[in-house]
């Protein structure tokens, strides 16, 4: 999955694809790079953002999705959104997949427009609001912890019609987590997956992997992007959203060929 940033505030790429033209040219160069899916986000979730109203993020993404519709017509077109208002626009422009980090919690009723229109989503686990998220972070287990959120989310979308084969868990690295919760939260990752939905991670030049190699530049963090998402895969991971195509393919790529009993 590919990441594609219509946002002047997104931690690591901010502002260079706010251009809808640039950021079809991204989300078209992302999709020739081995992305299967291209997630197109218009408002940033990085600690401390600002919400951004529907408008305007409806603005930033809609001429995205309708670019990529025609020129990566390959892509699965997935909208990285809270908002029902914007969740259903993308679907109506081409979108396939509702990816929520609040996991329909902030607004309930994308679960019937996911259920009625057939797409896939992403439920994720988020423990506050990403204005105020990283102040200090608490859990008893905090594998268990997200467990159980996802296994309650995936029960709420299910009650409310949707097909269990459209869902997709998350564990949310880096969404209300100290450098510990996302290190066990990677560790172990099997138990996660062992609900039996497939599993997405998020771990593309996050913070926790600056504090681990110790570069501070977002954009020098790619090889520990691969490192942790082939992690991810031996765990059990199958959607790995990536600002580094390329490199994270490579790596995937090694890893699907080397683990044994493994036809991913
Ligand atoms: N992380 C970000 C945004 N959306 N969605 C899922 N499912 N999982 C994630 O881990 C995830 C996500 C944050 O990364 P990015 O889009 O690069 O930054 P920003 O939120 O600042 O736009």
């Amino acid at each position: 999955m590919g990441v594609v940033n219509v946002t002047p505030d997104s931690f690591s790429d901010g502002g260079l694809w706010l251009d809808a033209a640039a950021a079809v040219a991204h989300g078209v160069e992302l999709h020739d790079q081995g992305a299967a899916i291209l997630d197109v986000g218009g408002e940033s979730t990085r600690p401390g953002a600002d919400p951004v109203g529907a408008e305007e993020e409806l603005r930033r993404v809609i001429p995205v999705l309708e670019g990529l519709r025609e020129r990566a017509p390959g892509a699965t077109l997935s909208i990285d959104t809270s908002k029902l208002e914007v969740a259903h626009a993308a679907i109506d422009a081409g979108a396939t997949y509702v990816n929520d980090v609040t996991a329909l919690r902030h607004d309930p009723a994308i679960a019937g427009l996911v259920a009625e229109t057939g797409v896939d989503c992403c439920l994720m686990h988020m423990q506050g609001e990403p204005r105020t998220m990283q102040a200090d972070p608490r859990y008893g287990d905090v594998v268990d912890d997200v467990r159980a959120f996802l296994e309650e989310r995936a029960a709420f979308a299910v009650a409310e019609g949707v097909a269990p084969e459209r869902i997709q868990l998350d564990p949310g690295i880096g969404f209300g987590k100290t450098l510990e919760h996302n290190v066990t939260l990677l560790r172990r990752l099997d138990e996660i997956v062992a609900l039996g939905f497939p599993v997405v991670v998020g771990v593309s030049r996050k913070s926790f992997l600056g504090a681990l190699t110790g570069r501070d530049v977002a954009a020098d963090r790619v090889a520990a992007t691969v490192a942790a998402n082939v992690l991810a895969y031996e765990r059990g991971a199958r959607v790995f959203r990536v600002h580094d195509v390329p490199a994270t393919v490579d790596g995937l790529k090694v890893a699907a060929g080397t683990l044994p009993g493994d036809d991913a």
